[in-house]
């Protein structure tokens, strides 16, 4: 990195002679040597290196940094580059490292184990039977049964008309599918009592549940192949298909992350207090988390649960928000003007509809109304966990659709810690809750 006002000298010596002989032409007149290690680059460089030194970097950017044309040995010597901060004191630049690049030359995502106290109070509080750890992909948390569908997801082939819904857990996923899913569908409310997981399935669902040594132990429990092999489900799923993810912008299929397809994405966010408050209802609910909510509020701050880390994940998609085939949608703008953004997700699908329509879907879409619909509330989830007692929890999915229920749950340190957090991670995004 360049630093502003580092000295550019003029290369000397017979080496030097040799470039600005053999190495000049009408748009490269000659070089300097730049900074305390003297890299050697093109005089053009010196009308650019305040404007890259004042480059605004994001912890969410991921850079590729290489010596040009240095094949194998680039391969080795190339890093991830996962944050990139300046020290206002020294005026250095310091890197967090990921992981090399020789993983991602080979197309294979490649795993590790959670480090830290954070790691260990996930592996205590939250492996139930059906989940035996986690570790950490490109960055990411998931559960250890992600290895076995990881490289899939990767190369899982796209169409360009597939609808997806992306999100964090627990910020609207299930409210947007439904929403999203009526849009596109013409409005069937007949077609919509069919259940929401067989609609639109949901890609991470089979990382997310081993029941690998929990069926033969219990012949009873039938499950549907989007339970036991979603990404096979999803695989031979005929189009259009509506798809539901979990996964951060890094870890979606490749055909997405380079272009190569475009599907039509609907990304929806909402404030971390809440996403974290019904986060914890949902782990204890369905995904049998032992522990209590003080850890909870830890795990989450820390970046130690599943799909993990949650700004990097929102603003991942809120960076590429402009993109033609992205909508960005907040929990609490669907709270505050439902039919507004039914009409601005109806413009995204390319679908028109009328002022009655409109109505008539917000009433649909409606908390009371979900929150009695056997399609979208996953009763029968819950039923079965029960009944195989499998997570003996009590409560509903459909739990308080609120904005600011936190106020209720957190105590006052921790909602210090969560507008820190918050205010430090959305600082000149121009992303707001
Ligand atoms: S999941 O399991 O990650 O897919 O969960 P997700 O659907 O993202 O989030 C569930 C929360 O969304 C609330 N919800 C709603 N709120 C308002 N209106 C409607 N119609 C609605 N449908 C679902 C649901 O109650 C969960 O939030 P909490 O705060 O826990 O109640």
């Amino acid at each position: 990195m360049i630093q502003k006002n580092s000295a550019c000298e003029e290369p000397r010596g017979p080496l030097a002679e040799l470039l600005n002989k053999y190495f000049v032409s009408d748009f490269r007149k000659s070089y300097v040597k730049v900074g305390p290690e003297k890299v050697v680059l093109p005089v053009n460089f010196v009308n650019f290196s305040e404007q890259i030194d004042g480059l605004h970097v994001r912890e969410e950017d991921v850079w590729v940094i290489s010596h040009p044309k240095c094949g194998e040995l680039g391969t080795l010597a190339l890093w991830w580059v996962r944050g990139i901060r300046r020290s206002p004191l020294t005026g250095k630049f310091t890197l967090t490292l990921i992981q090399q690049r020789a993983a991602i030359m080979s197309g294979k995502l490649e795993y590790s184990t959670l480090d830290g106290d954070l790691g260990q109070v996930l592996e205590k509080s939250f492996t139930p039977d059906f989940r035996n750890g986690y570790v950490s992909v490109k960055d990411i948390v998931m559960p250890k049964y992600f290895t076995k569908f990881g490289d899939k997801i990767q190369n899982l082939e796209i169409y360009n008309d597939d609808v997806w819904v992306v999100s964090f857990p627990k910020t609207g996923t299930t409210w947007t599918q439904e929403m999203v899913w009526c849009i596109a569908n013409d409005l069937d409310f007949q077609a919509a009592k069919v259940p929401l997981p067989e609609r639109f399935p949901f890609l991470d669902h089979s990382p997310l549940f081993d029941y690998t040594d929990i069926l033969p132990r219990i012949p009873d429990l039938q499950l549907p192949t989007f339970v036991l092999d979603s990404v096979q489900h999803i695989a031979d799923l005929p189009s259009p298909r509506f798809i539901k993810t979990h996964l951060p912008w890094s870890l979606l299929p490749g055909q997405i992350r380079t272009g190569d397809r475009r599907p039509k994405i609907v990304y929806v966010a909402r404030n971390a207090k809440d996403t974290c408050v019904s986060y914890y209802h949902h782990c204890t609910l369905m995904e049998g988390y032992q522990g209590d909510f003080e850890d909870f509020c830890k795990l989450f701050l820390g970046d130690t649960l599943c799909f993990a880390p949650f700004w990097s994940h929102v603003l991942g998609f809120w960076k590429r928000r402009q993109e033609p085939n992205i909508l960005f949608l907040k929990y609490e703008d669907m709270k505050k003007d439902l039919p507004a953004i039914i009409r601005r997700t109806a413009v995204f699908l390319g679908k028109r509809l009328s002022d009655n329509q409109v109505d008539s879907l917000s009433h649909h879409l409606s908390f009371d109304s979900m929150k009695k619909n056997r399609s979208v509330n996953y009763e029968e989830v819950v039923e079965i966990n029960r009944r195989f007692n499998l997570i003996p929890a009590e409560g509903d999915f459909m739990r308080a659709g609120q904005v600011g229920g936190w106020k209720g749950k957190m105590t006052e340190q921790q909602v210090e810690q969560f507008d820190q957090w918050t205010e430090e991670h959305l600082e000149e995004t121009g992303l707001c809750f």
